[in-house]
C-alpha cells in the first residue's frame, strides 16, 4: 500500500464504530452562512441563493470557509434541501427577507409532471460540488452529504413556502392519503437517487433532514416520517453498507425511543428540547447520538454557553456522540463564540486524561 492509499480514519468516522475517544467530533449545522462575512462576500458575487448552490466553484469555497476558520471534523456539502424540488421541475426561488418560494403543486395531475431524470441532470453541479470538496479536504475531515426527507420536502411543495401551521400538507397527509403516498414514493425515490449520487462522488457520511417531523401526529409520524426513511435507508444499506447514515427528526420528543432501529439510523441528530440525562439513558445505549446545543445559546456565548456545553458533554461522555447543535446556527451568531465552543470541546478531552 502506497502512502496515499493509507486509510486515515476521521474522528467523525471512527465515532459511529465506537472507538475509544479523548473528547467528541465536532460539526456544526448551517456551518456555512451568513453569519460568516466571507460567505457573505462569496454569496454576492454568485447571484442568487440557487446559483450560489448549482456553481461547484463557490458552493465549494463556501463548504470549505468554515474548514479554514475552525477546527472542525467535517464538512458539509453546501446545497440546499430544496434543490430536489427545483430538480425534479417544481419552480423554486428564495427571495431575499422571505425564504423560499414553490410553485405550489396542487393535486396528482401536478404530482406526476416531476421527473426523476430531469433532476438527475439539473443536479449534476451539486455532485460535482461534492467530488471537488472531497478532493479538496484534508482526509481526516469528513464529508456530509444530505438531503431532506419525503415530509419535510412535501411540506413546502404543498404550502409553497415555509408554514407554521401545515394546513396544506396535513390535509393531503391525514385526508388524502392515497394521493399524497403517490407524492412520497416519488420522494423516496428522489431521495435515494440524490442520496446515491452523492456517495458516489465522494460523500461519506449522509444525513437526512426531517425538520418538520415534530408537527405530525402519532400515526402521521410513524407512516409519513418512519415509512419513507426506513425504506429510503434499506436501499441505501443495500448499496453502500459502508455509509453511516443520520437522521435528524426534529421535534421527535418520546418518539426518539427506539426510532433508530425503527428507520435504520446509524445515529439521530437531536434538537435541544430533549432532556439530556433521558437521552442518555434511553437513546444513546441504542444508537449513537448526535446534538444538541441550542443554537441561541452560542449566539450568545460566555458563560451560558459554558454551563449548557459542559451539561452535554457530561451527560454523553460515556457513549457514542458527535457534538452539534440542535439545529442551525443563527445568522447574527458571532463567528468568534464558534471558535470558542470547538476549543471548549477540544479542552475537553485534555481535561479529561
Ligand atoms: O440567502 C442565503 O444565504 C440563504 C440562507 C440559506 C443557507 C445558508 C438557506 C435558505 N439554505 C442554506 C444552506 C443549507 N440549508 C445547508 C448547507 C449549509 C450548511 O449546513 O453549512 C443545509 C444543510 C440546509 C438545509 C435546510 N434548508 C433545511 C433543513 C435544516 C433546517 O434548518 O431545519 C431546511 C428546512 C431548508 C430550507 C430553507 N433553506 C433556506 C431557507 C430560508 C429555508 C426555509 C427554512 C424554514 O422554513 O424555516
Amino acid at each position: 500500500m502506497t502512502h496515499s492509499e493509507k486509510p486515515i480514519q476521521s474522528r467523525l468516522l471512527s465515532a459511529f464504530s465506537g472507538s475509544c475517544q479523548d473528547y467528541p467530533p465536532i460539526w456544526l449545522m448551517r456551518q456555512a452562512g451568513r453569519y460568516l462575512p466571507e460567505y457573505r462576500e462569496v454569496r454576492a458575487k454568485a447571484g442568487s441563493f440557487l446559483d450560489l448552490c448549482y456553481s461547484p466553484k463557490y458552493a465549494a469555497e463556501v463548504a470549505l470557509q468554515p474548514i479554514r476558520r475552525f477546527d472542525l471534523d467535517a464538512a458539509i456539502l453546501f446545497s440546499d434541501i430544496l434543490v430536489i424540488p427545483d430538480g425534479l421541475g417544481q419552480m423554486t426561488r428564495f427571495d431575499e427577507g422571505v425564504g423560499p418560494v414553490l410553485l405550489r403543486l396542487e393535486g396528482p395531475d401536478d404530482f406526476s409532471l416531476l421527473s426523476l431524470t430531469r433532476m438527475e441532470t439539473h443536479l449534476v453541479p451539486v455532485y460535482q460540488t461534492v467530488a471537488d470538496l472531497r478532493a479538496t479536504l484534508p482526509r481526516e475531515v469528513a464529508l456530509i452529504g444530505f438531503s431532506g426527507a419525503p415530509w419535510t420536502l412535501a411540506t413546502y411543495m404543498l404550502e409553497g413556502k415555509s408554514s407554521r401551521e401545515f394546513a396544506l400538507a396535513k390535509y393531503w397527509a391525514y385526508v388524502r392519503q392515497e394521493d399524497f403516498a403517490h407524492l412520497v414514493d416519488i420522494l423516496v425515490e428522489a431521495v435515494v437517487l440524490h442520496l446515491s449520487l452523492q456517495v458516489k462522488a465522494g460523500a461519506q457520511v449522509l444525513q437526512i433532514f426531517d425538520s418538520w417531523a415534530g408537527v405530525l401526529d402519532d400515526w402521521g409520524f410513524r407512516r409519513w416520517v418512519e415509512e419513507p426513511i426506513a425504506r429510503i435507508t434499506a436501499r441505501l444499506k443495500r448499496d453502500f453498507p459502508e455509509v453511516p447514515i443520520l437522521v435528524f427528526a426534529r421535534g421527535a420528543g418520546a418518539q426518539f425511543d427506539g426510532l433508530a432501529g425503527r428507520i435504520g439510523a446509524d445515529g439521530l441528530a437531536l434538537d435541544s428540547m430533549v432532556p439530556l440525562a433521558w437521552a442518555r439513558d434511553v437513546v444513546q445505549p441504542q444508537t449513537l447520538i448526535q446534538g444538541n446545543l441550542d443554537p441561541a445559546i452560542l449566539r450568545i456565548g460566555g458563560p451560558a454557553m459554558d454551563r449548557a456545553v459542559n451539561d452535554i458533554l457530561t451527560a454523553w461522555k460515556g457513549g457514542r456522540f458527535i457534538f452539534n447543535l440542535g439545529h442551525g446556527i443563527l445568522p447574527d451568531t458571532p463567528p468568534q463564540h464558534v471558535a470558542a465552543l470547538v476549543r471548549l470541546i477540544r479542552e475537553s478531552g485534555k481535561a479529561t486524561k
